[in-house]
């Protein structure tokens, strides 16, 4: 078990104090933060976190979908120490490389789809997504096509939290802050069958297509000469797991190549065996021209991202380009690269990606299909190992709770209070564990989801919620 990381010891109470007095937290409201205090997590393995506090938590949620191959797993601090050792540093512009940052291009190539040779470097999955900004228009200014820059996006899509990645989002909440969208970047509506298809009296895979042809009215209206490139994730993660129907992405795919629109594939949460494959364009059947990806790189014990740049891109910037304008200090930084390379390694002798497709997701499927008889529970769906809860007032009729109520909230208090981490967005409750949960952690994850909706039923009852 891993030894405390504190540097000095302390109570709760003062770690929260000195939270509260200098940290600012991303999304956070700090004033409610600092009544509560935040909760102070010190060590982990496997699939749990303990806290300040010694309560054992089951980690739902790989870290921030991220911890892919679990906590605690020395092959990758063994790597890290290492190349800390060697080399801690070395920048990839002046003409240089290091050698974890060539290794690992070249491995990433391998478990990349046919056609994705070539690797772009950052430190996120923002910058990832900055750079998917700024390569799709230069591609089309070296094929002189220069009209070519609005890319079209999500509603509720979330593709990080720059300038650049907030604006490709579809978080309203999000452009709601500091005049977002930057220009030439458009939402259509998402694939959300309960919201938008279900209403309609659409099967889901008639929704599928409706959806996508969004996409063809939209470029029709720009201007197929003016659109760029379509970007999304293969299933939306923090907008609430979000599982597009089978028949979606096919079309999607046809409806860009009809109009030689890029298709982007943000891979950030579903690529590294989350879905069941290395990529979830692959599950999902299409073929991006780019792919970013961060966090499953390195199962997040160190901030690495980037892009997979496919084939025709990939010819423009070498054989046509020149210099291209654009990186980061850490492109490439040899130490994040190492430890992708051992997580890596691990993933594949582990055989995860083909775990989750072939034992863990399938089992997954197969125990949210029973949570979907739960009074509370209005759909549950799964895709490899992510999975959502739709709660509900009324399971015959799918009516929402008052919003005022905010029942998610609810539920995930729950599952704060009896360690369990599951987010709560809106009214879906959504689980992402590491990719190395057995079986019988899933049974075991099924006994406190059970426990919390029950818990979060009893409340409902009790203060009329329900009427
Ligand atoms: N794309 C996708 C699809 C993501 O999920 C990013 C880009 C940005 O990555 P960085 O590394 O810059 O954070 C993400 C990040 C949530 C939540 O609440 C999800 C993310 C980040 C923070 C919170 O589910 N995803």
């Amino acid at each position: 078990m891993a030894t405390s990381t504190r540097t000095t010891q302390r109570t709760t109470q003062e770690w929260q104090a000195a939270d509260a007095a200098h940290f600012l937290h991303p999304f956070t409201d700090h004033q409610g933060l600092a009544k509560k205090g935040a909760r102070i997590i010190e060590r982990a393995d496997n699939i749990y976190l303990w806290d300040s506090e010694g309560h054992k938590i089951l980690d739902a949620m790989s870290g921030l979908w991220c911890v892919n191959v679990g906590y605690g797993q020395e092959a990758l601090v063994q790597a890290a120490t290492k190349q800390l050792r060697q080399l801690p540093f070395y920048n990839a512009f002046f003409q240089t490389a290091t050698t974890p940052a060539i290794e690992l291009a070249e491995l990433l190539a391998e478990v990349s789809p046919p056609g994705f040779e070539h690797v772009f470097f950052a430190g996120s999955g923002s910058e990832g997504n900055d750079t998917v900004v700024r390569m799709v228009r230069r591609y089309w200014d070296i094929l002189g096509q220069p009209n070519r820059q609005v890319i079209i996006s999500r509603n509720n899509a979330y593709h990080g939290s720059t300038m650049a990645g907030a604006s490709l989002g579809g978080m309203s909440g999000m452009h709601a802050q500091g005049g977002l969208p930057i220009p030439g970047i458009q939402h259509i509506e998402q694939p959300y069958w309960w919201d938008h298809g279900r209403t309609q009296g659409l099967t889901r895979s008639e929704f599928g297509l409706v959806a996508a042809r969004w996409l063809e009215e939209r470029i029709l209206a720009i201007g197929a000469e003016n659109v760029a490139a379509f970007i999304g994730e293969p299933v939306q993660g923090a907008g609430g797991v979000i599982i597009p129907p089978a028949t979606y992405w096919p079309e999607i795919q046809r409806i860009c190549d009809k109009y030689g629109v890029l298709v982007v594939a943000d891979e950030v949460i579903c690529g590294f065996g989350r879905t069941g494959a290395w990529w979830g364009s692959q599950t999902m059947g299409f073929r991006p021209d780019l792919m970013t990806f961060a966090k499953g790189v390195t199962s997040g014990y160190v901030p690495l991202g980037g892009v997979m740049v496919g084939e025709r891109i990939a010819r423009a910037l070498v054989d046509q380009g020149g210099e291209f304008n654009h990186g980061y200090t850490y492109s490439g930084h040899p130490v994040a690269c190492a430890v992708a390379l051992a997580n890596i390694g691990l993933i594949r002798e582990l055989g995860l990606v083909e775990r989750v497709k072939n034992d863990t997701g399938p089992y997954l499927a197969q125990r949210f299909a029973e949570l979907a008889e739960h009074p509370l529970v209005g759909d549950a769906e799964t895709c490899g190992l992510m999975g959502a809860l739709l709660l509900v007032k009324n399971r015959a009729t799918g009516a929402a709770f008052d919003e005022a109520v905010g029942i998610g909230m609810v539920c995930r208090g729950h599952c704060f209070g009896n360690g369990l981490i599951m987010r709560a967005v809106g009214d879906r409750m959504i689980i992402a564990p590491p990719l190395v949960i057995t079986r019988a952690q899933i049974d075991e994850m099924m006994v406190l989801i059970r426990r919390c909706l029950d818990l979060t039923l009893a409340d409902a009852h009790a203060h009329g919620w329900l009427k």
